[in-house]
């Protein structure tokens, strides 16, 4: 439930760089038996995103902006560790390779994407953070990848995308690999303009979208 005021105080906590106590009600919502995910979309997700609002409007400065990253990257951590926790080892068959595209280091949103990949049983190499697309190409034919996805949070970055879907085409790879895209700036319609087969608008709607392509 949206309204269980414990979502407030987390996102209070995180709002305000309190690292220690977002570790803390992390912990605590877990233990109480929560749902993981619940209080990551519905605390902290809503938190650091009004950050990153106070930021663009010069309300708030790069310090503390790193700060509350630094404590999302707490709640990420505690979270991805009682999703990974929470499921068994059956895999579904799909092999995903994910990186945070060339230029780009912002890299939670990714790391809950990679742990819901997990939970659910797929097969992920996570290349990490600022990976170019050579790089992101070569390793998904190595480990013969089902799905190719990348995540950019920059208006700057986003273009490293559809540079992977050209590279695919001349490359003659394009048919091998399905591809997702996702991060905050990007959009459906940038998922079609550039040609990738999927837009996922979160960690969960991109499982969605991943097993809807696997079948
Ligand atoms: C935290 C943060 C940082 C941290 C990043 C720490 C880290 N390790 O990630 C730090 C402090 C390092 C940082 C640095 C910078 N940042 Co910053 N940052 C943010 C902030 C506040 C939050 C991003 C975030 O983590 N969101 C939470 C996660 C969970 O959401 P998400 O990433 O969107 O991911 C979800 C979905 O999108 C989806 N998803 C994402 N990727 C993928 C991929 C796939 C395959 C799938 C299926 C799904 C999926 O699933 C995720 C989970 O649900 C945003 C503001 C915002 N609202 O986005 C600014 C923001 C992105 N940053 C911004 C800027 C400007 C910068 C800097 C340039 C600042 C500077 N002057 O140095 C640098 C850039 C450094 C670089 N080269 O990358 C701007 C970008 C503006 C623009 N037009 O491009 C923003 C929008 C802030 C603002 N309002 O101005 N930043």
């Amino acid at each position: 439930m949206n309204d269980n005021p414990i979502y407030k105080e987390a996102k209070d906590y995180l709002v305000s760089q309190k690292k220690e106590q977002v570790a803390e009600i992390t912990k605590k919502f877990i233990a109480d038996g929560g749902n993981p995910l619940d209080i990551m979309n519905h605390a902290f997700i809503p938190g650091i995103n009004e950050v990153g609002d106070l930021f663009g409007r010069g309300q708030l400065f790069l310090p503390e902006l790193m700060l509350a990253a630094d404590a999302m990257l707490v709640a990420t951590d505690i979270v991805n560790e009682a999703l990974e926790g929470s499921v068994g080892k059956q895999k579904s068959g799909g092999t995903v390779v994910l990186a945070t595209v060339k230029g780009d280091v912002h890299d939670i949103g990714k790391c809950i994407v990679v742990s819901l990949m997990k939970a659910n049983g797929l097969t992920v190499h996570d290349l990490g953070r600022d990976v170019e697309v050579d790089r992101i190409i070569e390793e998904a034919v190595k480990v013969k990848a089902d799905v190719i996805g990348t995540s950019a949070l920059l208006t700057t970055t986003m273009k490293q995308q559809k540079i992977l879907e050209e590279a695919l085409k001349s490359n003659g790879l394009r048919d091998q690999f399905k591809t997702v895209v996702g991060g905050a700036p990007v959009t459906p319609r940038w998922a079609a303009r550039i040609g990738a087969d999927a837009y996922a608008e979160d960690a969960q709607d991109g499982i969605v979208k991943i097993k809807e392509m696997l079948n």
